[in-house]
């Protein structure tokens, strides 16, 4: 066993390349695209910069694809990691995933710069078939189809995933640790917590992503035939469905760097148990089921439906929040940890998911969305858990890749300041929403400019933080070994 596992490390130095170069491409596009969300949260403000509606709403379909893409991306690159320390994994596969998904890339891109295509990342049907002359058919295309190549190559990677974690467990049920939770075997505290969330991350995410290709596919369908009309509010369940399920697996891929690293910062070991186990199985079957709390306000919907969202949306985060919360800070009590770049991304990405939960949650409530939907209480509170959640877990595991057990002061400073950005950020968001200001609003009524401004220069904030962080890291990622605080 002892040298399977060493077998495994080789293999995983192996593969470091392509590791490194999600990594790279990661941290370049997220300063990108944090560019533009500072253009567009400024052209919503008083009078820093003005763009015209369209191309608003084309950078916005372009911030949107992107981070939701990126983020994907870069949290499986920590899944992938990790997980081929555990099982054999094939490096070449993973790269042609990367080359996939930048095909992807370029025809989303494409769409959207030279077509035009502006109907936001959730493309909405029957939006995308709908430009009133903004875009044509093509870009629509282009667009669909750049997100099912993209869906494609996920697939593609899980089913190596998923292959191997059967060869070396026996099944998913194995891995997922049912044995163990059911009493048919005894706890094993051993297995590791990056095979069971790999799991759960495999059953959700291949169903968010085919059921994401079902509804791709006929959205094309839609643009080629247009006599061919799906029943839009199918579509819409199928799309939030989709959506919902990428974005939480990429959340729990992400907090695979969280189990793996904090342990070796604290020295103690964050085994499974019982309780661990039992509440990643909660998580897998309710985020499949919580996505009806997007539709709360389609009154066609069936009433069931609704109240299933909202009381899924109290039970479907709190398991496995409050075991990693818990967990983690169990973990770091009295432990005399080294607080550098990556050990403070990490637990600043535990808080900003556990904290984004809440404005979450509140808004998954029916009488509330009633107000709140639409507003900018949304992209609060899921920049909220984005930008202080997955992002800093993404970068924390970016940061331990390179710090070879030291990493300067930059870095640290850097956290500060992308943590304060965040949190102004979310807060500019939240408290416009709170005022009932409409999100996807390319211009603001002059009482809402200068949340607007507060929230440009916030997320100005975040992006020198980001590179303050990003910046040493990419001057090392080419020589970093796998060898990083405490191994
Ligand atoms: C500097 C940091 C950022 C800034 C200033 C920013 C700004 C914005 C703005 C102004 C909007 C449009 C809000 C509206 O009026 O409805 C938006 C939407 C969005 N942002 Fe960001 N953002 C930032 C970072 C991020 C990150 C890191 C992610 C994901 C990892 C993200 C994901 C999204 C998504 C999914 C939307 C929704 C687009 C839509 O409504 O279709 N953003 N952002
Ligand atoms: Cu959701």
């Amino acid at each position: 066993m002892a040298t399977q596992q060493a077998d495994y490390a080789t293999l995983a130095t192996e593969s470091m390349p392509v590791v490194k170069l999600y990594l790279a491409i990661g941290l370049i596009v997220f300063a990108g695209l944090m560019s533009v969300g500072v253009v567009m949260r400024a052209a919503q403000g008083a009078s820093l910069i003005s763009l015209g509606p369209d191309l608003f709403y084309q950078l916005m379909t372009l911030h949107g694809a992107g981070m939701v893409g990126t983020t994907g991306l870069a949290a499986l690159a920590v899944n992938w990691y990790f997980l081929s320390r555990y099982v054999r994994l094939n490096p070449r596969i993973f790269l042609a995933t990367l080359i996939l998904s930048l095909l992807a890339v370029a025809m989303i891109v494409g769409a959207i710069v030279i077509g035009r295509f502006a109907a936001a990342w959730t493309f909405l049907y029957p939006l995308p078939a709908n430009s009133l002359g903004q875009w044509s058919t093509g870009a629509a295309l282009f667009f669909v189809g750049g997100l099912l190549v993209l869906g494609v190559a996920f697939l593609l990677v899980y089913l190596d995933m998923g292959l191997a974690i059967v060869r070396r467990y026996g099944s998913i049920a194995r891995a997922l640790g049912l044995p163990m939770l059911f009493g048919r075997e005894p706890v094993d505290p051993a297995h590791p917590p990056t095979v069971v969330v790999s799991a759960v991350v495999l059953i959700v995410n291949v169903l968010g992503i085919a059921v994401g290709a079902v509804v791709l596919v006929m959205t094309m369908l839609h643009l080629v035939y247009p006599a061919l009309a799906p029943d839009a509010l199918l579509m819409k369940n199928l799309i939030f469905f989709f959506g919902h399920v990428f974005v939480n697996a990429t959340i729990y891929s992400g907090v695979i760097a969280v189990y793996e690293i904090l342990p070796l910062y604290a020295r103690r070991p964050w085994g499974v148990s019982r309780l661990f186990l039992a509440a990643w199985l909660a998580v897998t079957l309710m985020v499949l089921a919580v996505y009806p709390h997007h539709l709360l306000m389609d009154f066609a919907l069936p009433a069931w439906m609704a109240v299933m969202g909202q009381v899924m949306s109290y039970a479907s985060g709190i398991p496995v929040l409050a075991v990693t919360v818990f967990g983690g800070l169990l973990l770091i009590y009295r432990s005399g940890i080294r607080w550098d770049a990556a050990s403070s991304l990490l637990v600043l990405g535990l808080f900003g998911w556990a904290a984004g939960i809440v404005p979450a949650v509140i808004d998954g409530m029916i009488r509330v969305n009633l107000v709140m939907h639409n507003t900018l209480w949304v992209p609060g509170h899921f920049h909220f858990y984005l930008v202080l959640g997955v992002l800093p877990m993404v970068l924390g595991f970016a940061s331990y890749l390179c710090s070879n057990g030291e990493q300067g002061r930059t870095g640290r400073l850097g956290v500060s300041v992308f943590a304060v950005g965040g949190i102004l950020l979310s807060l500019s968001f939240l408290v416009s929403g709170a005022l009932s200001v409409p999100r996807r609003f390319a211009v603001h009524d002059e009482a809402w400019q200068w949340l607007a401004d507060l929230g440009a220069l916030s997320g100005g904030l975040v992006l020198i933080g980001t590179l303050m962080i990003a910046l040493p890291i990419l001057v090392r990622l080419p020589r970093a070994q796998l060898t990083g605080a405490g191994t």
